[in-house]
């Protein structure tokens, strides 16, 4: 048995599913404390990250219904198309490069990976601006940093390392952080199909809803991004490596895994490697708004496969809580 690392209350959330039943059935009163604080959903949240921890993130009200036919429409070509006309995404944006998805009524631009360590970095190196105290998701961050904070929870330096890890996806950063990249670079976080803007946190997120269903089903034409069936080999699962890991479990570098492309070429890691927090909170507004929860998507390195399909949301992240399991990924309009 694996030692499980202590985490701080501030980041409850972050106790792996699987170590939380186990700490239940240990019986450890500080673990029981942890869980107390991990089961705290607001009202109608669904129930699918609480002491439920033991169940599966995602399992909530209707995110087992796949809106992926195994028939379903193809649909899947014309990525990254620039010439002829149509819709184009924008090019010379900082942070990964964009790919086109096409949709039935236009188009949106989504960024080939997680973004990464490298490209947080150069990000951190212009400066950039803190919100302000009046922004009602994140004006609690107006005296903050934009930093990684690799001391607290499970995140470690290892966990920020532009030097030497420059292509593992950047973690240990929040909703407002990623929020806040997405801004400064000419993207914006991942949100509803219809005009990128947020999505209800109790939405179910099929494909005709959210981008990031979208992008990761090939318009929901399937379960995972590379097809219908489960290969826990094809992405950065806890399978992935064949061990189940501990706590010592780690994010690999961006499009580690070859199979894991789609569901539109050109795009990876849509399953798996680290969860990507999503533009759908259960609230915004005054200080309090930390404390409100924000959806992450996909899955990450500890996840079994229940987890890692492309409607798999995680609702027990609260809007400040960073992880060495948690990175973002931004989208954009497509220009038309
Ligand atoms: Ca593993
Ligand atoms: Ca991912």
């Amino acid at each position: 048995m694996k030692p499980v690392r202590a985490h701080p209350a501030h980041s409850p959330s972050l106790l792996h599913p699987r170590f939380a039943l186990l700490a239940l059935l240990l019986g450890g009163a500080g673990f029981m404390g942890c869980l107390e604080l991990s089961t705290a959903e607001p009202a109608g949240a669904g129930g699918s990250a609480g002491a439920g921890g033991a169940s599966n993130a995602g399992g909530g009200g209707g995110m087992s219904s796949s809106t992926a036919g195994p028939g379903g429409a193809g649909g899947t070509g014309g990525a990254g198309g620039t010439g002829g006309g149509g819709p184009s995404c924008p090019t010379g944006l900082a942070g990964p490069a964009l790919v086109l998805i096409p949709t039935a009524t236009g188009a949106f631009c989504i960024d080939s990976t997680e973004v990464t360590v490298e490209h947080y970095d150069t990000w951190l190196g212009s400066s950039p601006k803190l919100p302000g105290l009046a922004d009602p998701e994140c004006g609690w961050k107006s005296s903050g940093t934009h930093l990684p904070r690799t001391n607290e929870g499970t995140c470690g330096p290892e966990h920020f390392d532009p030097k030497n890890k420059p292509d593992h996806p950047v973690v240990c950063v929040d909703w407002c952080d990623a929020r806040q990249y997405c801004k400064s670079v000419g993207k914006r976080l991942c949100g509803a199909v219809d005009g990128g803007g947020p999505i209800g946190f109790d939405e179910p997120k099929t494909a005709s809803v959210d981008e990031l269903t979208y992008a990761c089903s090939g318009g929901g034409s399937r379960v995972y991004p590379y097809g219908n069936g489960a290969d826990e080999k094809a992405c950065v699962g806890d399978r992935y490596d064949g061990v189940d890991d501990g706590p010592e479990d780690n994010a690999l570098p961006v499009k580690s895994a070859a199979g894991c492309q789609g569901g539109f070429p050109g795009l990876y890691d849509m399953s798996g490697n680290v969860w990507e927090w999503q533009n759908s909170c259960s609230g915004s507004g005054g200080l309090n708004a930390k404390d409100h929860y924000c959806g992450a998507r996909g899955g990450s390195f500890w996840d079994e496969m229940s987890d890692m399909s492309c409607q798999s949301m995680w609702k027990g992240f609260t809007r400040d809580l960073d992880g060495k399991n948690i990175g973002f990924r931004c989208c954009a309009d497509a220009l038309p």
